[in-house]
């Protein structure tokens, strides 16, 4: 059996795995020159979040998927307790309809909720290393080695950021700890929903002895097929099969899947130091608008949110862009480049404003509108109010933060400036 810990570490059930944090085999001290990485994958990530929005739906089937009026809808996430049915991502809600009648389902179609719940978590991530690796919306590595000054040994490090996740965020999630990439991976998938799995060197043969070839991240159902031929069904069996032949089957990645399989990973966790050049959100209206009052109040919308992304990520910007698509399709795009950088809905409200009434005719209707803020640089530096800044500043600004508390503890929507649109 696959070791299960509590998350505070500590044996569930006679079968787990000891940890005994005075040992350096078991990484309550990681080995002199060893990597400890860390893989976080958030649990049923897009309908926890919409679960999050209404706690009423916690525990129950929730499946989030495309507009299923439309034939061809898809499962992007299905919750733990939709799983038991047999639903899965990827399988079309029709059947997933059949196999769970009684199941919620939610169109998952706004992406910039995910990616701002995204965002938010890589923040966390930093808080514990700048070494972090993103490698999907609700997925990143973070190579912890030598953190255990900061935060404790590695399991303690991963029990705190499980808790920062969830207290912040309000949002589930699996960890695994292990000396590479690939094990950590491995692991982070062994216990899911909620778990954390630490693979100790000492202990990756008897841990991937007996699992099948296709929980190795990489070997996918293809592969599997072609190793069934060749009576390899579990990692302990491919692990010891002959790398010869393994090579001759498979060309040059038959020399991965021996490694592989022996737990062998060398590859890096490569942090993203360079941070975003651009934020920006758009949205297409729900029917095409020539008003221009609505038009302002959608701008103010998603000015704000751009705005609060800046102010989460401690960046500003200087220039300001919008975006309008016309009913026809056309897209226009107009910039303007303020003198001091901005993480203000005001100002870049002030700005996208402008730019809207010099391209609206009050006739040619409008589809999309967006908003988007480039030439960032950390926010910080420039918090000064000396003179020159009073032109761009706004003492509406002081409300900010408190606006700020109010989102992150009750959701993007829970609060918004009078005049601007709905659109979270
Ligand atoms: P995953 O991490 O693969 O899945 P998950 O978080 O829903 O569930 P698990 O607990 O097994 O990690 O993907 C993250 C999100 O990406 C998922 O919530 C929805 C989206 N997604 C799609 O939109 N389409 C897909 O086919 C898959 C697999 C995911
Ligand atoms: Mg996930």
């Amino acid at each position: 059996m696959i070791p299960k810990l509590r998350s505070d570490g500590i044996n569930d059930c006679p079968t787990t795995l000891q940890i005994n944090r005075g040992r350096s085999d078991t990484f309550a001290e990681p080995l002199k020159g060893e990597r400890v990485i860390l893989h976080v994958d958030m649990d049923a990530f897009f309908a926890s979040v919409e679960q999050r929005e209404r706690p009423w739906l916690l525990g129950k089937p929730v499946v989030v998927g495309g507009d299923p009026g439309k034939r061809r809808g898809v499962v992007a996430a299905a919750s733990y307790a939709a799983r038991k049915y047999g639903i899965k991502a990827g399988m079309p809600l029709v059947t997933a309809k059949k196999l769970c009648p009684h199941a919620i389902f939610l169109i998952g179609t706004d992406r910039d909720k995910y990616e701002d719940v995204s965002s938010r978590l890589l923040k966390i991530f930093y808080q514990f290393t700048p070494q972090v690796e993103p490698c999907s919306v609700d997925e990143a590595f973070l190579d912890i080695t030598g953190c255990e000054s900061l935060f404790g040994p590695p399991l303690q490090l991963a029990k705190k950021l499980k808790e920062k996740i969830e207290t912040k965020l309000g949002l589930p999630c699996s960890v695994g700890i292990a000396p590479n990439k690939l094990l950590a991976k491995l692991a982070s998938s062994l216990n899911k929903p909620d778990g954390l799995t630490l693979i100790p060197r000492d202990k990756v043969k008897e841990m991937l002895n007996s699992l099948e070839v296709t929980r190795l991240c990489g070997i996918g159902n293809k592969a599997a097929r072609t190793l069934s031929t060749l009576g390899i069904h579990t990692l302990g069996e491919l692990a010891s099969y002959p790398v010869e032949v393994l090579k001759r089957k498979f060309g040059k990645n038959g020399e991965w899947l021996h490694l592989a399989a022996n737990g062998i990973d060398f590859s890096p966790v490569i942090s993203q130091t360079v941070p975003e050049k651009s934020m920006g959100h758009e949205r297409t209206l729900p029917e095409d608008v020539t008003d221009p009052k609505q038009i302002a109040s959608v701008l103010l919308a998603l000015s704000t949110m751009v705005a609060r992304r800046l102010r989460q990520r401690r960046v500003r910007g200087r220039t300001i862009t919008l975006k309008m698509r016309y009913s026809d399709f056309v897209n226009l795009t107009r910039s303007e480049t303020i003198a001091f950088p901005t993480d203000s809905e005001h100002v870049i409200f002030k700005v996208t404003h402008k730019l809207a009434l010099g391209a609206t005719s009050g006739i040619r209707k409008v589809r999309l509108l967006g908003v988007n803020v480039s030439r960032l640089t950390e926010g910080e530096k420039f918090f000064q109010t000396s003179l020159p800044f009073t032109e761009y500043r706004d003492k509406r600004e002081m409300v900010y933060p408190v606006m700020d508390r109010i989102r992150d503890r009750f959701g993007e929507g829970a609060i918004k400036w009078a005049g601007a649109a709905s659109v979270v």
